[in-house]
């Protein structure tokens, strides 16, 4: 028996079998260093891809834009659709709570919030504000689900909790302000995402960051049925640029209590011509965890009678009549906890 693989003699089985043996090679060689479009493409930073649904159930992204064609100067930015690592819909659930240990060892490469990439040049340096009151719980579900999703959509991403100090009601807006004037202090952000702590995104497609328009990202939440209830919502988790969050001096700061602000800064953007960007009703999928009433979040009264002035109060309740006082600033691995007193009504 002939230890050639085929049956033909001689020079005709030999110069067939070194032709296999060539496509081989070119192909294990294509395979290991060009698959990423990148010589030596490898990284330190596994990608991680847990929870991901069945591929029968991915869709294809209709709100994206394929990347044009990259220039010499843009050889290391970050592909602005990393397609070879996000994966579609994923598999969020709350039923079994984790621990921060175990998310700190999921996460080794995050450092006070703080995650680059280090294969490519991030296309928008990332701050994502979360006004926080005494939901360590809702946080903790946060953190696990969005570093590995902010990770595969290579942002250069920081997560700020910020954390409202004392008993006092809550108010959403006026944390974000703090959010984006501390955020500012440290690092030159050219984007602001706004998150509440109990929304996750059910799919990895729905980009954490800026756009020419503000960003609307929470626009299918499950708690409404998947459905955008009314055209001008603007609430959950939205992004801004620094030229847009400036061009509406911010958000307002005398919402306190539950509701009306979303709508103050969804007229801001609109007397400001600023139109509302959002992804499909498909890729902006948003789980809420549920929960009840919070203490000292009772629904403001007064937010109707606001909203009518939006107009008139924009230009003097917002960034620029922004007041608090930092309490402590703490950097967690998974984020940074910036505790501050913002008043009272
Ligand atoms: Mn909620």
């Amino acid at each position: 028996m002939s230890v050639w693989p085929c049956n033909l003699k001689g020079a005709t089985c030999t110069s067939l079998f070194c032709l296999g043996a060539v496509n081989l090679t070119l192909a294990m060689i294509y395979v290991l260093f060009f698959k990423d479009g990148r010589l030596f493409a490898t990284s330190s930073r596994p990608a991680h891809l847990a929870m991901v649904a069945p591929k029968t159930n991915m869709v294809a992204p209709t709100n994206l834009v394929a990347p044009t064609n990259v220039t010499e100067a843009e050889m290391d930015l970050c592909p602005e659709i990393p397609s070879h690592l996000v994966v579609g819909p994923l598999r969020i659930e709350f039923n079994s709570p984790v621990s921060m240990e175990f998310i700190q060892k999921e996460n080794p490469e995050v450092e006070g919030g703080h995650w680059w990439p280090i294969d490519c040049i991030a296309r928008q340096k990332v701050a994502i504000i979360i006004p926080f009151r005494d939901r360590e719980s809702h946080l903790r579900y946060w953190l696990y689900y969005l570093h590995p999703i902010l990770q595969r959509q290579l942002l250069d991403y920081r997560i700020y909790v910020i954390n409202q100090y004392g008993e006092t009601t809550f108010n959403r807006a006026k944390l974000m302000n703090v959010g984006y004037a501390e955020a500012r202090k440290q690092y030159d952000y050219e984007c602001f995402v706004f998150s509440d702590v109990d929304v996750i995104p059910m799919d990895d497609r729905n980009f954490y960051r800026c756009y020419s328009q503000p960003r609307h990202i929470s626009v299918a939440l499950d708690k409404f049925g998947f459905r955008l209830i009314y055209t001008g919502i603007f609430g959950g988790v939205t992004a801004l640029s620094k030229k847009q969050f400036n061009t509406i001096n911010g958000f307002p700061n005398k919402y306190w209590g539950w509701g009306g602000e979303d709508d103050d800064i969804s007229y801001r953007l609109s007397f400001n011509n600023l139109s509302i960007s959002r992804p499909d009703m498909i890729t902006g999928r948003c789980r809420m965890i549920r929960h009840g009433p919070d203490l000292n979040n009772e629904p403001n009264p007064s937010r109707f009678d606001y909203i009518e002035k939006t107009r008139s109060t924009m230009a003097t309740d917002g960034i620029n009549s922004l007041e608090y006082k930092v309490i402590k600033v703490e950097k967690h691995q998974l984020y940074t906890n910036i505790t501050v007193d913002i008043g009272k009504p």
